[in-house]
């Protein structure tokens, strides 16, 4: 195994330029403190050691080279972090056997992690010395629940020098501002808005929401209901007991084809609604769905709205907005606030996909439990929510999330 040794003013400088030079796969074997600055030696990558003719022979080369990163990482594994794990337990766990590469290679992957992780841990709490105050608003933004990428964004944008409140206070106005919402058009001017998304996220009863707010202010006379949920027993049953109760026309169609005619046929009507099918991102059929929707809201001017429920956890709306981002939807309806343990993650998959929010839901009370969307109150939310769960966000997560940044 090569070697290579970098000097720098700081351990930020050193991995900026072990990264710019070896990559972001560098394996970092030990720092040192000199004099000034530090001393960082990094393993070079590809310098494989030469085939041996003997399984004996072979392995010795490779066994020095763990004997030496063990000791060199040493006075890493002793750094005051709350959870560091042992050092030995690597080597312990899995005895390498001569001959056998790729459990050499699985060794020097967990060797790299647990090195890598090490180096983490250096960095952050090099960083929380070094700008205690920026450490503090990320660790703040964790507990929120908010995405790295984007805590660090806010992080980068605030100016430079300011008190921790007024730097807390400037990073929520921040998050607000990124989060984009549309207003409350639909119930000012109408349109042609088809509900898609998830199974059970509440898109039925979002219609019914919207529909009993617009009866409350414009009547009964310009808005109509659909229903093309096909695919459940009943489901029509839903929405026409629903237009009943408030004296709405309600219309069931057995497909989603079956929609151009009908809203030909509907041009004197202020408002649409249309209920479909909730359908699992993974839904195989939900690409070609995807297809006939857009084609249809090209041709007929409607626009899809994706419902998603505030209390799933974070990767699962990022897969649903991945996924349904091929319903080219134009808003988000975001029901269930009222389930959610934390907002932050919700917050960031919005952000992160540029979705403007429309309507938020936090009951399933008609229509009592149905608000515009304001940034602000979302936001306020979800610090709130982080305070009443007493939410905490560790040094060796933030090491994680934070410490290639530091
Ligand atoms: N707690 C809470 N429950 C809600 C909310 N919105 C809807 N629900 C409940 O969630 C359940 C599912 O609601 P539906 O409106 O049928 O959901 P859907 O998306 O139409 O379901 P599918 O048509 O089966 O895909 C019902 O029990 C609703 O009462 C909300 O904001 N908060
Ligand atoms: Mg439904």
């Amino acid at each position: 195994m090569q070697m290579k040794t970098y000097t720098a003013r700081d351990m930020r400088h050193a991995l900026r330029m072990i990264r710019e030079e070896q990559g972001p796969d560098a394996v970092i074997l030990s720092t040192r403190q000199i004099g000034e600055g530090i001393e960082v030696c990094v393993a070079l990558e590809g310098a494989a050691p030469e085939p041996a003719p003997l399984a004996a022979t072979a392995m010795e080369a490779p066994v020095a080279d763990f004997a030496q990163l063990l000791a060199v990482s040493q006075p890493l594994v002793s750094q005051p972090l709350g959870a560091t794990p042992p050092a030995e337990a690597p080597f312990a766990a899995a005895p390498v056997v001569a001959g056998n590469d790729a459990q050499l290679g699985a060794e020097l992957r967990s060797m790299r992690h647990l090195l890598e992780w090490q180096m983490s841990c250096l960095a952050w709490n090099d960083f929380t010395r070094r700008a205690p105050a920026q450490a503090q608003l990320l660790k703040e933004l964790t507990e929120i629940g908010l995405a790295a990428p984007l805590a660090n964004e806010l992080v980068a944008e605030l100016p430079p020098d300011l008190g921790i409140e007024e730097a807390q206070r400037r990073l929520l106005a921040q998050l607000t501002r990124r989060v984009p919402v549309t207003g409350d058009t639909l119930l000012e001017q109408g349109g042609r808005i088809a509900l898609v998304g998830p199974t059970g996220v509440g898109k039925t009863t979002m219609i019914a929401k919207l529909a009993a707010r617009w009866v409350k202010r414009q009547g009964t006379r310009d808005i109509v209901l659909i229903c093309i949920d096909d695919q459940r027993f009943g489901a029509h049953e839903q929405l026409r007991v629903l237009g009943r109760l408030l004296g709405v026309e309600c219309l069931t169609l057995e497909s989603a084809a079956q929609l151009p005619e009908y809203l030909a046929r509907l041009s004197r009507h202020r408002l649409v609604l249309i209920d479909t099918a909730g359908a699992s991102p993974r839904d195989p059929a939900l690409a070609d769905r995807a297809v006939q929707f857009e084609q249809i809201a090209l041709r007929c001017g409607l626009e899809i709205w994706l419902t998603l429920s505030a209390g799933a956890q974070a990767g699962v709306l990022e897969e649903a907005l991945q996924c349904y981002a091929a319903f080219a939807p134009r808003a988000v309806l975001l029901t269930k606030l009222d389930e959610a343990a934390s907002l932050g993650g919700t917050l960031s998959a919005l952000v992160a996909a540029k979705l403007p929010l429309a309507y938020v839901s936090e009951g399933a009370r008609i229509p009592e439990d149905l608000m515009p969307a304001r940034a602000h109150q979302i936001v306020s939310r979800a610090v709130a929510l982080a305070r009443v769960n007493a939410a905490s966000a560790h040094d060796d997560l933030l090491a994680r999330r934070f410490g290639s940044r530091a």
